[in-house]
């Protein structure tokens, strides 16, 4: 269900659809929300004022606490009888979000779904193992209606069980894997310990997301699934997966802008970035009912860039999401993303992927701690050669970082394994 007519428009009727969306949108805000009534009022504006796109940046934001603080059902634009669906986003900290959607929201999010799923060589004829979690989370739910849109064949098995999941992989043939890629990871150990090779499977593809990983991580995936792994994001407040995916380029991954207009700004100022800055994520939806929002700040950090792509589609694309504006630790006042420690170890030949970052403060001074865990092998046959390798990992992540840590090696399995978002840090020091 690639769909060439949307996703190889020109630049031009990209945006000329994306405005006209856009007045809907603000229009159905003005109308049917009395949050958004009262915001645009205070701010002089009405969706008259919007004659161009840029005329997006004079629109006040959106964030988590505005839904939060009209919890459960206040930031609606339909009666809730027109809500055929209700999710929650899976935050781990305060009050939770829900997010409603109409009949049409839901076609529109399958029809995004299908669409991703062939970005990431899905096909009819497919067998597609969801993995991610069913339930409040978006994942599950998301992918399956995408599938059965597709008009490939479900399997609807959702996260955990994973001596399950190998089964199902093995006597199925399962051709699609989606689930998070760290859960990916842990898949493939089981099926390690199962004596299952992957390169007996039929797994052509995975689709990976709901968290942030690098490259090298990718590699690592690919390498021992035996498949070829594509990044897809999302979150729940603006839809759910299926906001953008890569394609088999692998260089960024594609918004889906007949639904969604993407900014980026400067995170402490909320100045708008010209493209190709690396800034905070904002999206505008441009054809949701239930829970139409305005300029929602994602504290997703990334890029956008709207060079023309190998692959033929003319959305534009977003760099790999490199962290959030709230997970990043700053550490005796270096910023740093986990997956920046991520992008190290990975590039280390033999580091496992299971690792954990502590973050203590020890008189007064930050301790950024990198645990690692060994594999069998590892802890039972090097034992001589690991305090080498110890040190080069430190050195490395240390020279990268431009900072101090200490790196320690822990035993197998002593790292809680994720079946949905990996928890990687740890912060204990006190606020
Ligand atoms: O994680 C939706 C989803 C499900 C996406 C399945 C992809 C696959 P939430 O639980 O609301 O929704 O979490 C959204 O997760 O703001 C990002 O911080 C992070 N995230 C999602 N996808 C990616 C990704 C789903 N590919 C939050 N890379 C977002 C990095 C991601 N971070």
């Amino acid at each position: 269900m690639y769909n060439p007519e949307i996703e190889a428009m020109d630049r031009e009727e990209i945006a000329g659809l994306q405005l006209e969306r856009l007045k809907e949108t603000v229009k159905r805000c003005e109308e049917k929300v009395p949050f958004y009534r009262k915001r645009l009022r205070d701010a002089g504006l009405s969706w008259k004022d919007i004659n161009t796109l840029d005329d997006v940046e004079k629109l006040p934001f959106t964030t988590k606490e505005d839904l939060r603080d009209n919890y459960p059902f206040g930031m609606f634009a339909v009666p809730i009888r027109d809500i055929i669906r209700i999710h929650e986003s899976s935050g781990a900290t305060g009050q939770p979000t829900v997010v409603g959607y109409t009949v049409k929201d839901i076609d529109v999010w399958s029809e995004l779904m299908a669409r991703s799923i062939v970005a990431g060589m899905g096909e009819k004829s497919d067998i597609i193992q969801v993995a991610y979690g069913y339930g409040l989370f978006t994942g599950g739910l998301g992918f399956h209606y995408g599938v059965e849109r597709l008009g490939a064949s479900a399997i609807p098995i959702s996260c955990g069980n994973t001596k399950r999941q190998i089964r199902v992989m093995v006597d199925l043939g399962t051709t699609i894997l989606c689930c998070t890629p760290s859960y990916a990871l842990f898949i493939a150990e089981t099926a390690a310990e199962m004596g299952v090779d992957f390169k007996q499977l039929k797994l052509k593809s995975g689709i990976f997301g709901a968290e942030p990983w690098s490259d090298q991580m990718r590699d690592k995936v690919e390498r021992v699934l035996n498949l070829s792994a594509f990044d897809v994001y999302g979150l729940s407040e603006v839809m759910g997966p299926g906001v953008s995916i890569e394609c088999e380029q692998k260089n960024g991954l594609h918004i889906f802008e007949d639904a969604f207009l993407a900014e980026t700004i400067n995170p402490e100022t909320g100045d708008r970035l010209p493209t190709g800055e690396q800034g905070e994520l904002v999206f505008t939806t441009l054809n949701k009912e239930g829970l139409p929002l305005i300029r929602y700040r994602t504290k997703d950090i990334t890029a956008l860039d709207d060079t023309p792509c190998g692959c033929g589609r003319t959305h534009v694309r977003m760099r790999k999401v490199r962290g959030r504006t709230d997970d990043m630790l700053i550490i005796r006042g270096v910023n740093v993303f986990p997956s920046q420690i991520d992008a190290v170890l990975m590039e280390i030949e033999g580091v496992p992927p299971h690792y954990q970052l502590i973050v203590e403060r020890e008189a007064g001074l930050d301790i950024l701690e990198v645990q690692i865990e060994l594999s069998d092998e590892m802890f039972s046959d090097r034992i001589r050669g690991l305090e080498e390798w110890q040190e080069v990992i430190r050195d490395e992540i240390q020279s990268y970082l431009g900072i101090g840590v200490k790196v320690i090696l822990v035993e197998p399995r002593s790292i809680a394994r994720s079946e949905g978002k990996a928890l990687r840090v740890i912060d204990n020091r006190e606020v």
